[in-house]
Order: structure tokens, then C-alpha cells, then sequence
């Protein structure tokens, strides 16, 4: 049934007939301990979610996005001593839980609008040998003054431990509050010692960078961020995610992808919900 609009108001509301705004699976999660977990995050910038991945997961992934890992980086922010893989949902279905992950999505819900987007997806190996990756905030590439409100969030997940000397990702804890202020030489970075299976959730606007791989071994990593869903997200997913793929994910992930619609308009196909195109 269509909504009825006769105020600029009901523009912010669902228009969808059909397709209406889904849920997020964050809501499974005890209230308590999301908003414990939020406020260290407005506190700090960031917050450590310890062991939400089992050692079968763990196993799953690694035997996933080993055989996929390939070239190291093209330039000193890729790092030339770190393995990345881009476009991870199209070559496996073992990595879907870093990206929907209801205690993550229970800070999203609590920190954007509704229909927040997946802005990347991607696999970061950094091999032994490798230098610390310089300091930035993964939303300064949205032109808007700071200090301000975070426009997007990421996490990493350690699926090696997170160690002091392994390359583990360095934080400048509180600079999610900063305004113009860079950081200096003799920044304050400090390694997230972590698990694996836990992982690190931070502020758009909070410094950050790979660690300096000074042990003998590689450290696995995934990090997935999301932005607000008026934002166009890092990776243009909608053109690289084939409507097969689109199908296998869960609802989540599907919304977060574009497959939804910011009201009133954002997102639409051919003045529709963008679901229709996965119709038979
Ligand atoms: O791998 C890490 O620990 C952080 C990497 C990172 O922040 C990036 O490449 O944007």
C-alpha cells in the first residue's frame, strides 16, 4: 500500500510499498551492552569487542583468504610488505559474519541513520618487515570541518592475535575529537593488543594506522567499515556485487550493500526500491 505524503515530514518516513525498511540483527543485542560499548567508543574513539568469533570461524576464514592472498601493496599506504584483498563477498562467504556481526550493528544503529552502508570490505596480511602505516582517519575523505560527528566507523578483526610487535593496529586513543590537529612525529600510537576473533571499533574520525610488523610471522586481519547512508561509500558495491552474490548474503548485509533506500529517495532504480532488480 502506498504512504500517504502530505508534509515535508513524511518524506523522512518509509515510502516502500513492498519493500519495507528492514531491521538490523543489532537489535538481538542485550541494550545494556550496547550502550556500555558505546560509551567507551564517544569516550576513547574506540572500543576493543573481545572473542566473537569461534576457532571454527577463525579456521573458515584463514583457509578462505590464504590462497587468495597475492601481491603486497602499491604504494606506502598499501604498505609494500602487506597482502590486501579487495571485493572479499564475491570470492567467499566466510568472511559475512565480520561484516554483520550484531554486536557491531547494535553501535552502528546507535551511531547513524537508518540504512547505514558497508562503505569496504577488505583482507589486510601484513608480512613481516613491514614499516608502521602512516597515521589518517578513514573519513577525512569526505570534505566536511572537524571536529564533528563520525560519518562512517570501522572495525578490524584479528584473526592472528594482535600482539605488541606483530603489526598490530596502532590508535591514537581520544583523537576522535580533535579538530584540525594532525598528529606529530611523536605521536601518542599504541598498538590494540587483542585475541583473535576480537576486534577493534572505531570513530571515522579516530587516528589510526597498521602497526609495524616487527615478529617473524604475518598478522591476518579484515576490516569492514560502513558510512551514514546519504554518503557514497568507498567501494561502489552496487556495481561490483553481482545480484547471484546479492542473494546468498543475509538481509544485513544486503541493506548495507544499497539495497535499500535513505528517504526519501536515495538509493532508488527507476523511481523504485532497488530490491525489485532481484525479482526473477
Ligand atoms: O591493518 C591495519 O591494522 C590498519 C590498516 C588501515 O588502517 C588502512 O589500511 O586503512
Amino acid at each position: 500500500m502506498a504512504a500517504e505524503v502530505s508534509s515535508i515530514v513524511d518524506l523522512a518516513g518509509d515510502l516502500a510499498g513492498t519493500y519495507r525498511r528492514t531491521e538490523s540483527s543489532g537489535r538481538t543485542v542485550d541494550p545494556a551492552i550496547a550502550e556500555a560499548d558505546l560509551a567507551a567508543l564517544r569516550r576513547d574513539g574506540y572500543v576493543i569487542l573481545e572473542n566473537l568469533l569461534t576457532p571454527q570461524q577463525l579456521a573458515e576464514i584463514r583457509a578462505d583468504v590464504l590462497p587468495l592472498l597475492a601481491r603486497t601493496g602499491r604504494n606506502d599506504f598499501e604498505g609494500h610488505a602487506t597482502q590486501r584483498i579487495y571485493s572479499v563477498l564475491n570470492k567467499t562467504r566466510s568472511c559475512d559474519r565480520i561484516v554483520d556481526h550484531p554486536r557491531v550493528l547494535a553501535l552502528l544503529d546507535r551511531l547513524f541513520l537508518p540504512n547505514y552502508l558497508l562503505s569496504m570490505l577488505q583482507v589486510i596480511n601484513i608480512l613481516p618487515g613491514e614499516s608502521a602505516q602512516m597515521l589518517h582517519t578513514d573519513d577525512s575523505f569526505y570534505p566536511i570541518p572537524r571536529p564533528r560527528a563520525a560519518l562512517g566507523a570501522a572495525t578490524i578483526w584479528a584473526v592472528d592475535d594482535f600482539t605488541a610487535d606483530n603489526g598490530a593496529t596502532d590508535i591514537v586513543a581520544g583523537s576522535h575529537v580533535w579538530g584540525d590537529r594532525l598528529p606529530g612525529e611523536d605521536a601518542e600510537r599504541a598498538p590494540v593488543v587483542m585475541p583473535a576473533g576480537s576486534c577493534v571499533f572505531f570513530l571515522g574520525t579516530l587516528w589510526h594506522g597498521g602497526g609495524a610488523n616487527r615478529s617473524a610471522d604475518p598478522r591476518l586481519a579484515l576490516t569492514a567499515q560502513y558510512c551514514e547512508p546519504w554518503l557514497r561509500p568507498q567501494e561502489a558495491f552496487t556495481l561490483s556485487t553481482p545480484r547471484e552474490v546479492v542473494r546468498e548474503v543475509s538481509e544485513d548485509i544486503r541493506r548495507m550493500l544499497g539495497y535499500s533506500i535513505h528517504p526519501p529517495f536515495i538509493g532508488q532504480v527507476d523511481g523504485m526500491h532497488p530490491k525489485r532488480l532481484l525479482e526473477p
